[in-house]
């Protein structure tokens, strides 16, 4: 029988996955004598119907692994690599944190705190709930949070109004499907699996990307293309689909603003020219085209690849106007999906409470952790880490690791290891997991909104940022009645939001009673675009008005000089950004750190498979096992992966990295950074 006790023992308990996916698994938590034993998919979800992926199924090694944090500690040697730590009482921890912050606040202003997360934990109360309060309340320098998904859905947003797509369970009716920047069988599975269904009924699949991985080899009609230069495809696919008439008038006529200026605009995009600079074939191209321009209905998963880079807001914004122009968004499962999360958005004042800040403060782009913390002048004092860990996933990561070395810098991290980043603690304060915890969870791929209820007694004396939010709160003399709200009163206030009627049909109370519910989502056509003129906007206004080309534009990468490859370091399929790049079976499946690069460019360097390359930068260097072949164009090096500082592995590829905002939404540009590659001398 199911239950959703956490008191029980013994029992089957449903669950969904906490992880930075957008899958958002629903989960079977299956627990003998008060342990968790074994995690399984929930069959009963309609989406991810009990599928899972590795990583989670073998999660119960990291929720007890004997590495975790079971109470806070204080670093009693020097910071970063060999830093010790002292175990201290949650008091010690609270008041010692506290009486700094008093302290700084009193000398410098709270501007001189940064808080800085991200989505280790997808959980709304906990990532976005008392922690926005708290620091609001505060007057702490703000955070831009945009080492994700920025830049692309500040681009999408120019042409859709929002985060607004496909339903994906729609997508079995599609009878094309192009994943573009996505390796979706690695980083979104059960889109890999609808696309199987809609494949059976006779769709074909084409995959475009900068690296043939597991995604491209499932694909009928692989695509390479040079990373950087997909606006170029999209504009001249534009091209074909007018010049042979392949566009749905009425669609543009009746939807969209702008098509005429886009049709002369698309002009000078020829195959020839776009072929020049994406690598693609011209007869590839029209091949493309004329697939897209007569099949329907089609649909295009937009990945985050193709928006890691400079242009990468436009890039997505650019794809983005291409069911327009063949109307496929009237077509069920046609369209596109690049992020589906506004249609599930939550009333977000009520929860982060921004009415608690009483002036501005500062707000500091997550990308240049490094600058802000060796460069901003009035200095950040003290540091806030959750969620996240920066040592490991931000760029340009030997200047992040040089502003954290600062001894001026009061830095706490809350976590449930000690990770790169908690090295350069002054105190750390363990976490607990999302199994632990109470929260509302929605996805941001497909439609449905869960509740977690806690499976699981806090592990040692780990606490949940929610709570840990309250001691400070407590502590710093806060006696706004906000942060003193309960967990259930966060998820009743976040939910409730006239704003967004999709939500109407659910609250906490049917949450409890379904724990998955299925937002009141209507179809996007016909009706009316949260865009300026209520349409899909071909054209911009507002991208006029802030100085970008109002029409989609290709715009070549920043030029670094000549070093001679791009370097594209991406995720890999066994960790998750670097949650599980620690946990032994998960390093295992991914055996080592890999840098795929084309037969032709290793051999002219004298490599060979299995031999180690330094790969360098001015930013810095890293080593990497060679895996030559076809799966890369020639002048591009791929790696997958986001490995731990282990004994032995000199893989932090972040180093390379470049900390260059992209075009928008100040979005990170790990795609765009140039590299040397060598054999290794051998000592
Ligand atoms: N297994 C696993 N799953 C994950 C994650 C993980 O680390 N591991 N991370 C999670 C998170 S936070 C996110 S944001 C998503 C990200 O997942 P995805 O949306 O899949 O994005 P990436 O994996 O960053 O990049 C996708 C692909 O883009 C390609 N690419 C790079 N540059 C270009 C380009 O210019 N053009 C084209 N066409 N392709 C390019 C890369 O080769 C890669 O195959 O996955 C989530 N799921
Ligand atoms: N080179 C390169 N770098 C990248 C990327 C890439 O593709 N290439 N991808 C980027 C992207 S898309 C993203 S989203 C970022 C992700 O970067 P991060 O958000 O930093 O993701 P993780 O590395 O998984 O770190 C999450 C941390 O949160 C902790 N955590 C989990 N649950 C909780 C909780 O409930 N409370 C607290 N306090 N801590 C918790 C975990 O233990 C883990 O240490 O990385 C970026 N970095
Ligand atoms: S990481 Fe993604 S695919 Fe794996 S269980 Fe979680 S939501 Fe599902
Ligand atoms: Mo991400």
């Amino acid at each position: 029988m199911l239950t959703t006790m956490r008191d029980e023992q013994n029992g089957i308990f449903p669950s969904v996955c906490s992880l930075d996916c957008p899958d958002q698994c629903g989960l079977l938590i299956h627990k003998e004598a008060g342990k968790i034993v074994k995690i399984e998919g929930d069959p009963n979800h309609p989406v991810t119907q009990g599928a899972i992926c590795n990583k989670v199924r073998n999660m119960t090694a990291r929720i007890y692994d004997d590495k975790r944090l079971q109470y806070p500690m204080k670093r009693v040697g020097p910071k970063g690599e060999g830093s010790q730590f002292e175990r201290i009482t949650w008091e010690e921890a609270i008041e010692t944190i506290t009486s700094r912050w008093k302290k700084l606040i009193e000398d410098e202003g709270a501007e001189s705190i940064l808080p800085y997360s991200f989505y280790g934990n997808m959980g709304r109360i906990g990532t976005e709930g008392m922690d926005r309060r708290f620091f609001n309340r505060m007057g702490a320098s703000r955070l831009l949070y945009s080492i994700c998904e920025s830049a692309g859905t500040e681009g999408y947003k120019y042409t859709m109004g929002g985060s607004f797509g496909t339903d994906p369970e729609d997508t079995i009716h599609a009878k094309l499907i192009i994943m573009w920047g996505i390796n979706a069988v690695s980083t979104n599975m059960h889109q890999v699996m609808l696309a199987e269904k809609a494949r059976k009924n006779g769709a074909q699949i084409i995959v475009i990307d900068a690296h043939k991985n597991q995604t491209g080899r499932w694909a009928d009609w692989f695509i390479p293309i040079l990373p950087g230069t997909d606006a170029a495809l999209a504009l001249g696919i534009m091209h074909i689909l007018f010049a042979e008439n392949l566009v749905d008038e009425a669609f543009l006529q009746q939807f969209t603003a702008g098509h005429e200026e886009l049709r002369e605009h698309v002009r000078q995009y020829d195959p020839s020219v776009v072929s020049k600079i994406t690598g693609v074939p011209a007869h590839d191209i029209y091949r493309l085209a004329r697939l897209y321009g007569q099949t329907s209905p089609s649909f295009i998963r937009i990945g985050n690849g193709i928006q890691h880079h400079d242009n990468g807001g436009m890039c997505v914004r650019t794809i983005a106007c291409l069911p327009a122009l063949t109307g496929q968004w009237l077509h069920k499962g046609g369209g596109a999906i690049k992020g589906n999360g506004s249609y599930l958005e939550h009333n977000i004042p009520a929860l982060q409470r921004p009415d608690l800040r009483e002036k501005e403060a500062r707000q500091i782009n997550m990308n240049l952790l490094g600058s802000a913390l060796l460069e901003l002048d009035p200095p950040i004092r003290s540091l806030y880490v959750y969620n996240s860990n920066p040592a490991l996933v931000a760029p340009h990561a030997n200047k992040v690791r040089e502003g954290l070395q600062r001894e001026d810098l009061f830095t706490v991290v809350h976590d449930l290891f000690l990770t790169e980043t908690a090295k350069f603690a002054d105190i750390v304060l363990p976490a607990t997991s999302s199994f632990e915890n109470t929260d509302f969870y929605r996805s941001y791929w497909h439609q449905y909104v869960h509740l977690q209820l806690p499976v699981m007694t806090p592990y040692g004396e780990s606490k949940a940022n929610v709570d840990v939010f309250r001691l400070l709160a407590a502590e710093m003399g806060y006696e706004d009645e906000a942060l003193g709200d309960t967990d259930e009163a966060l998820i009743r206030q976040a939910l409730d939001h006239p704003g967004n009627p999709a939500l109407n049909n659910i609250s906490y109370e049917t949450l409890l009673e379904k724990l998955f519910i299925k937002a009141d989502v209507k179809p996007l056509f016909p009706g009316e675009l949260k865009t300026p003129s209520g349409k899909i906007e071909l054209y911009s206004h507002e991208m006029e008005s802030k100085g970008f080309p109002p029409l989609p534009t290709y715009t070549p990468l920043v030029d670094e000089g000549d070093l001679p490859f791009l370097f594209v370091p991406a995720p890999n399929h066994n960790f998750l950004n670097s949650t599980f790049a620690h946990n032994e079976k998960h390093i295992r499946m991914e055996k080592t750190p890999k840098l795929h690069m084309n037969e032709a460019d290793a051999s002219a360097l004298g490599l060979v498979s299995g031999d180690v390359a330094r790969v360098w930068n001015d930013r810095g260097e890293c080593e990497l096992v060679v895996a030559a072949g076809s799966d890369v164009l020639p002048g591009v090096v791929v790696s997958q992966g986001l490995w731990a500082d282990l004994p032995g592995n000199k893989a932090l590829v972040n180093a390379l990295t470049p900390d260059r905002v992209a075009d928008m939404g100040g979005g990170a540009t790990f795609f765009s950074g140039r590299v040397r590659v060598e054999k290794r001398e051998v000592n």
